[in-house]
């Protein structure tokens, strides 16, 4: 029968790794070609990412790949290379938790105003929204030659094709694409006092971008879902419509697949967020603060034992102290343990007192702060809500996946861990001609080659309300 061999690259924020998927009809096999880290380098004032490392890692992990008929990327969010007229990058490109946008965000709101941001792009503000970032950079003297901005995904599309462009999932999420008009918000661009220029031309999942040029038998590279929570999405094993997703790794990015957006200003007001999704859905999500602060604590532990920290955790008594994870202090790198230590005082929450009670008091907040954002979207939509799927790296972490079904008191459906990269590759294979059909379908053979482990809810959510009344 007919069958593709497809690359994914997929960037997190912790690590890369290139995926291979077989595809036929009734067929879906993944296999992981490279890992590689992804570890941010602070120079002076600034956080960077080490671009040109995570291109060594996509360049190694595709040549480990061997042979195949085609290649996507996807990374996270917002951030972005600058390139001049020669193609040659300007300056490293900055890593979205750094500083510099910090005075920028509330600047640019006063100017620009809140309701009309949302009301044309349907963005959250997040300080580090490519809008600002652009801001910050265009008081920099190298933003003089920069002629062309790349999304991180078409940035290592650009190096292995030549061909630039910005990818439509991805330009949702920089708070410059008008989600009515479905193209770049050139008036807001231009208020902003941004080069209209700097934008190419939006390429939709599915589009070929181009040979790689320099890979043998120089396969195409497709344009998918290039937002790694879009890729997620379309991974997510759902029957049906009536179901909230966690794409949950470093990130919590808890929402729900919509056909149009929502810009009431009750949506603005909880921060919830417009991101387009491949085949014309909005991705009507929150994001909430995810692994991030475990991952942050264990890089002060200087730990990487995951599983005895979750054993332990396990362990701890329920909901001792819970903290209010949306709280922004938690978004820098740095001493994680100190920040949560310091909340948990002012909040007058007993501080905890062991690695064991700080992993629980992250899981139990993690677990409250998913059973919020899902309670929010169901309110702001009206969208019933039977099940909660979590896909991505939290997927594997019971002890989070039991604690989400608790606190929604709904069953929590988890899995694929690789939804990302199955996603990446559903799209492709999709262009490709091998499989065909609408969300729907592509997820119906999810269903059939994927293992889900289901959650169901313990316990009345007492326990829960009466922590959630504490923050
Ligand atoms: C997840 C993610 C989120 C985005 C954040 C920053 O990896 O892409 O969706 O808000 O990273 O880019």
């Amino acid at each position: 029968s007919r069958q593709k061999i497809i690359a994914a690259v997929d960037l997190g924020a912790s690590s890369g790794r290139v995926m291979v998927g077989r595809v036929g009809a009734d067929r879906l096999e993944l296999s992981e070609a490279h890992r590689f880290a992804n570890e941010p380098v602070r120079v002076g004032d600034t956080l960077h990412w080490d671009v040109l490392g995570l291109y060594r890692g996509v360049l190694a992990g595709l040549r480990a790949a061997g042979p195949v008929d085609s290649i996507g990327i996807d990374s996270w969010a917002v951030d972005h290379g600058l390139i001049d007229d020669s193609g040659a990058l300007v300056g490293n490109p900055v890593h979205y938790r750094d500083a510099r946008t910090a005075t920028v965000l509330p600047e640019l709101t006063q100017r620009l105003g809140a309701e009309r941001l949302f009301r044309t792009t349907g963005l959250q503000q997040q300080p580090f929204n490519t809008l600002y970032q652009l801001v910050a950079a265009s008081r920099t003297p190298s933003f003089a030659v920069a002629r062309t901005m790349l999304l991180m995904p078409d940035l290592f599309a650009y190096w292995l094709t030549g061909e630039t462009g910005a990818e439509y999932t991805n330009a949702t999420t920089t708070q410059l694409f008008d989600c009515g008009y479905q193209d770049w918000a050139w008036d807001l661009i231009a208020d902003a006092g941004l080069p209209a220029s700097l934008f190419p031309p939006i390429r939709k999942p599915g589009d070929v971008i181009g040979p790689a040029r320099d890979l043998p038998g120089r396969p195409n590279v497709v344009a998918v879902g290039s937002h790694d929570t879009a890729s997620a999405v379309v991974g997510v094993p759902a029957r049906g419509g009536d179901f909230a997703y966690i794409s949950c790794g470093t990130w919590s990015l808890v929402g729900l697949e919509l056909d149009g957006p929502v810009l009431t200003a009750e949506a603005r007001r909880a921060n919830f967020t417009n991101e387009g999704g491949v085949d014309g859905t909005i991705r009507f999500l929150r994001n909430v603060m995810g692994l991030w602060p475990l991952q942050e604590c264990m890089r002060a532990w200087a730990t990487d034992d995951i599983v005895g920290l979750l054993r332990a955790a396990a362990q701890e008594p329920a909901l001792r102290s819970v903290v209010d994870l949306d709280d922004p202090v938690f978004l820098p790198p740095g001493d994680m343990p100190a920040r949560i230590a310091e909340a948990c005082r002012r909040a007058g929450e007993p501080v905890p007192d062991s690695h064991a009670a700080f992993t629980r008091c992250v899981l139990d907040s993690l677990a409250l702060a998913h059973h919020r954002a899902i309670d929010r979207a169901r309110h702001l939509t009206g969208a019933p809500v039977e099940v909660v799927h979590i896909v991505g790296g939290g997927a594997r972490n019971e002890l989070l996946c039991q604690l989400t079904a608790d606190a929604c008191g709904l069953p929590v459906l988890a899995g694929p861990v690789e939804a990302t990269a199955l996603g990446n590759v559903l799209v492709q294979a999709r262009a490709a001609g091998v499989i065909q059909g609408d969300l729907s379908h592509l997820r119906s053979l999810l269903r059939q080659t994927q293992a889900v482990t289901t959650y169901r809810p313990a316990g009345d959510g007492k326990a829960w309300r009466n922590a959630e009344e504490r923050l």
